[in-house]
């Protein structure tokens, strides 16, 4: 078959001090950190949507990519050669899983029966060119925000006939994700939420979407799905209010419906920017409820309200990212670019360049990370900031073993406390930034 991307090679790697734009400098795939290959530690993926359908359209122009792979848009041709394009990609790159929404893959019909007869045979197709290859499907989802039908959401709306409708897609498209080998399938409430509260019930709303999530696990469970389901949170965009905001409270809203066991989250660096966190918080907060499971590695930019979807470029934010992963013992997912070119980025070259940015700064950051932990310092520190707990009392309370009035009379001979303690935020960052130019 001819190829797509002609003048572009299998991308190697050549090392830091290349200036090869086409090589990479840090991601190493067979290079072993802490035990484990790079390639292990680093299952980067491609997001179909951005990668082989977005061609730079925005709210004020319209393309400026070329994004046909020579043939005629919005014909089943296209997206075949979406498929060959984003496999010739993938193999150059030796990115080894891919993202999709239902409607990434093949153009939507004006009948749904139509469009999943597309998506059948266009499964069929992705499936053959897996044959031979260790390619495999790291997420798929539903897209429930595109369409007018879902302006009100799809398990929030207020039709029951939207939500059936929505139920359907969701059931296909986890389908798709079983028939792929995806590891797991994705909830991103684009339009769970609201505009007002003049007009929405919110505890209605919520208990339908669980309701729905509940059905999609039992559904899927029942045709071999043994993944993870995933929330990915974000504050808002499209709505002004979406309801899982962030980790902590998609954790919540898990819990609370009895989901927990079968979900974890899929955090995303822009979404969790967005929320007024950094990156590394809810990765945190996922990892200590045992709920970090998957990521979306861009991007956002510190000057813009809203999410840019950058490549990732920032190795302060991905060693500290990586710091995170490490210590949960890696992820069940993986390293999903949920990122796209900037629209003057518009050629094949920047397609590359991109994606060998992403993986060389995951890359660089799992190096870092890795030697933040061999080095210990931050460890050592943390430890001794808490070391006063290993005392009679610190356990005591620890266990569960004191009360109110005992800690009173406690305090009441103690007389007041010593300060506690420096936390040192200074030294430590002197230590990241250390590390980080060794
Ligand atoms: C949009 C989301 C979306 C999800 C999948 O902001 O990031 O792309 O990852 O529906
Ligand atoms: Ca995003
Ligand atoms: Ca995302």
């Amino acid at each position: 078959m001819k190829e797509i991307f002609e003048n572009i090679p299998v991308i190697p790697f050549e090392g830091k001090d290349s200036d090869n734009p086409l090589a990479f400098k840090y991601y190493d795939a067979d290079r072993v950190i802490l035990g484990k290959k790079m390639s292990e530690h680093l299952p980067f993926a491609m997001a179909w949507w951005h990668n082989l359908c977005a061609a730079g359209t925005d709210m004020f122009g319209r393309d400026t990519a070329d994004k046909s792979f020579g043939a005629e848009k919005g014909t089943m041709e296209h997206a075949k050669a979406k498929v060959d394009a984003g496999f010739e990609f993938m193999k150059k790159l030796g990115i080894k899983y891919f993202c999709f929404h239902d409607v990434d893959l093949v153009p939507e019909a004006d009948d749904i029966k139509e469009t999943n007869r597309r998506l059948d045979e266009i499964s069929d197709y992705i499936l053959e060119k897996m044959k031979g290859t260790d390619i495999k499907c790291l997420w798929g989802t539903a897209n429930m925000f595109g369409n007018p039908r879902f302006m009100n959401g799809a398990g929030s709306t207020n039709s029951v006939d939207v939500y059936a409708f929505a139920a359907k897609k969701k059931k296909k498209a986890l389908d798709l994700t079983v028939k792929l080998g995806g590891r797991g399938y994705v909830f991103w409430g684009g339009r769970e939420g609201y505009e007002t509260l003049l007009n929405t019930d919110v505890k209605f709303e919520q208990e339908n979407i669980a309701k729905l999530m509940h059905m999609a696990v039992d559904y899927g469970r029942s045709i071999g799905f043994t993944g993870d389901f995933y929330i990915e949170p974000k504050p808002k965009e499209p709505m002004k209010h979406q309801y899982d905001f962030d980790a902590a409270t998609a954790i919540g809203f898990l819990r609370q419906y009895g989901l927990d066991k079968d979900f974890k989250l899929n955090i995303e660096a822009n979404h969790a920017t967005l929320a007024g966190h950094t990156f590394q918080h809810d990765l945190r907060i996922s990892a200590i409820n045992g709920m970090l499971g998957s990521i979306d590695a861009n991007q956002g930019d510190t000057l813009l309200g809203w999410d840019t979807d950058e490549f990732p470029f920032n190795v302060y934010e991905a060693t500290m990212c990586m710091y995170e992963v490490l210590k949960n013992g890696g992820l069940t997912g993986g390293f999903n670019f949920d990122s796209k070119n900037r629209r003057p980025s518009y050629t094949e070259e920047d397609m590359f360049y991109a994606y060998i940015l992403g993986m060389d700064t995951f890359a660089l950051g799992l190096i870092k990370a890795a030697e933040l932990i061999e080095d210990g310092r931050l460890d050592r520190f943390v430890e001794q900031k808490y070391s006063s707990w290993n005392s009679e009392l610190g356990k005591k309370i620890r266990n569960n073993e004191t009360t109110l009035e005992e800690l009173f009379r406690y305090a009441e001979e103690m007389g007041a406390p010593e300060l506690p303690g420096s936390g040192r935020q200074e030294y430590l960052e002197g230590i990241v930034n250390n590390i980080l130019f060794k």
